[in-house]
């Protein structure tokens, strides 16, 4: 058997290639008030706005690409997998900007913003569009429900069963730029630690969650990342 990692991505993956993260100096939290754009309460407030907001976040992913840190991980899967090992991606990104540099069985557990979905019936289609409260769901035909399929505070992540399988199959657990504060997956290191998976954080800076890990490896993404994967591959 070859070696299985589970790897778990947050918005500092993407942040060089021109996305935003949220809780950095100048970060989408700076700017948006949480529970006004990212809450089931917040929508049912003032939808219009939600989707104004959401329909910035599609404007600002259609210029943006995949970056070498994206496009280093798709190459880790594909030479695991040609070794009999595997990568197991868990982002919480709602960009698709894996999918982009090549990746594939992304396990999007927040959501993807490029797909909408009816509040009403919970129908969901690909969708780079605007957002609009006019447009009639297909599946049901309700008015005014379209909502992004992304996961609120509040509402549970998908593919949590899938995920915590992948976790107790893992031999290595490493968090790539996320700041471990949002539950549930800031807790994977203390479960992957309990499991007895060894577990690395690479980032720009530390954490919040640092000191949970074996190993921590600082830097830029687009330059650590494929550092770490040319490294796993030769070791490995
Ligand atoms: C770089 C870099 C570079 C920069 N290179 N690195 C009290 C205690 C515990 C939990 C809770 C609590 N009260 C409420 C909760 C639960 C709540 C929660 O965690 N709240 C916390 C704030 C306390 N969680 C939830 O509600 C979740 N649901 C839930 O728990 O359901 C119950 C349940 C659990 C388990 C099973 C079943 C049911 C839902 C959370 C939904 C999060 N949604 C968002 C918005 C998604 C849509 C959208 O994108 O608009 O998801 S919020 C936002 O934060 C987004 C992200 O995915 C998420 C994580 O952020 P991320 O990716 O870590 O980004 P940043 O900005 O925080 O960090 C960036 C990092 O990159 C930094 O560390 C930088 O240093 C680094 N970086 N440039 C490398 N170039």
């Amino acid at each position: 058997m070859g070696l299985n990692i589970f790897v778990l991505t947050g918005a500092g993956i993407s942040s060089e290639s021109g996305l935003g993260t949220f809780r950095d100096a100048s970060g989408i939290w700076t700017q948006y008030d949480l529970s006004e754009v990212a809450t089931p309460e917040g929508f049912a407030r003032d939808p219009a706005k939600v989707r104004a907001f959401y329909n910035a976040r599609r404007a600002n992913l259609a210029k943006a690409g995949p970056n070498p840190a994206h496009v280093a991980l798709a190459r880790l899967r594909r030479d695991l997998a040609a070794r009999g090992g595997r990568l197991f991606l868990c982002t919480q990104n709602v960009d698709d900007l894996h999918e982009q540099g090549g990746g594939a069985d992304v396990v999007h557990m927040h959501g993807e913003l490029t797909v909408t979905r009816c509040h009403g019936c919970g129908a969901t289609w690909p969708d780079r569009e605007a957002l609009s409260g006019e447009t009639p769901c297909a599946a049901c035909g309700a008015v005014g429900t379209a909502r992004p399929h992304v996961v609120w505070f509040g509402e549970t992540p998908l593919r949590m069963d899938e995920i915590e399988e992948a976790l107790e199959e893992a031999d290595l657990f490493v968090a790539i730029g996320t700041s471990g504060s949002v539950y549930p997956a800031a807790g994977f290191v203390s479960r992957a630690r309990r499991l007895g998976i060894r577990t690395c954080e690479i980032n720009l800076a530390p954490s919040d969650n640092a000191r949970a890990f074996d190993e921590r490896r600082y830097g830029p993404a687009t330059e650590v990342v494929p550092a770490w994967v040319d490294e796993v591959l030769r070791d490995g």
